[in-house]
């Protein structure tokens, strides 16, 4: 399998913890968001939707990664995302796509570009904006971690929760959002961190990450 992803793409980053958690064997080919690659028409005649991730997997190119990670999980069913247990699948679905489609959808690049290039918006009501969206579904994820009282993970161990909301603790902090009324996401994030399958996958351990390989 070959992953076209960005070092810093939490889209991405969901990804690599899954490919790692499943223990599948991937080459990461990087995409230069930056100098806009994912826009070029060499991405695009494969991917349409113009971003990252797209898995080139069992001859297709496979984009948007809430459809790949669940078909990641049907096609390897090996170490799975989802427990076997339809209400605990409930469970870990309305928390991920939650965050997928609440947080991430209005706060991905296109978006911040747009504010900037059609309402002029400045760097600070940018982020602003970003911190919005992240809080504004954090709280009611919080509210229902707590009602579930979880521990070190949303079930018994690290899955389909866990690998959408790791990249997005990750963005949050970038964007500076304070995350003491987190306290039961970022205990899940804690215990995420220290396995090597969600070490591996993090920004800093990208082949693209400049700071990583300075030029
Ligand atoms: N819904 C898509 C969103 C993908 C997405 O927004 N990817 C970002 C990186 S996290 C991207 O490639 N952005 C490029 C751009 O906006 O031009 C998915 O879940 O895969």
């Amino acid at each position: 399998m070959k992953l076209f992803a960005y070092f810093r793409s939490s889209t991405s980053f969901r990804l690599r913890i899954a490919l790692n958690l499943k223990q599948l064997e991937y080459d990461i080919i990087p995409v230069n968001l930056l100098e806009s690659e994912q826009r070029g028409a060499a991405f695009t005649s494969r991917n349409p939707f113009a971003g990252v991730p797209m898995l080139e997997a069992d001859g297709r190119d496979r984009a948007q990664s809430m459809a790949i990670l669940e078909w990641l999980d049907e096609a390897h069913p090996a170490n799975p995302l989802l427990p076997a247990d339809i209400e605990d699948r409930f469970t870990v679905r309305e928390l991920a796509y939650a965050i997928a489609t609440e947080t991430h959808a209005p706060n991905n690049l296109q978006v911040l570009q747009y504010l900037k290039a059609e309402f002029d918006a400045s760097p600070d009501q940018i982020s602003a904006w970003y911190r919005h969206w992240l809080a504004r579904t954090f709280g009611p994820i919080e509210a229902r971690l707590e009602q579930l009282e979880t521990g070190d993970f949303l079930l018994d161990a690290p899955g389909l929760f866990e690998v959408v909301l790791v990249p997005q603790l990750y963005n949050a902090r970038r964007f500076a959002l304070d995350l003491a009324p987190y306290p039961r996401m970022t205990r899940i994030e804690a215990a995420c961190l220290a396995l090597e399958p969600f070490q591996r996958a993090h920004p800093d351990n990208q082949i693209d990450n400049p700071e990583r390989n300075p030029a």
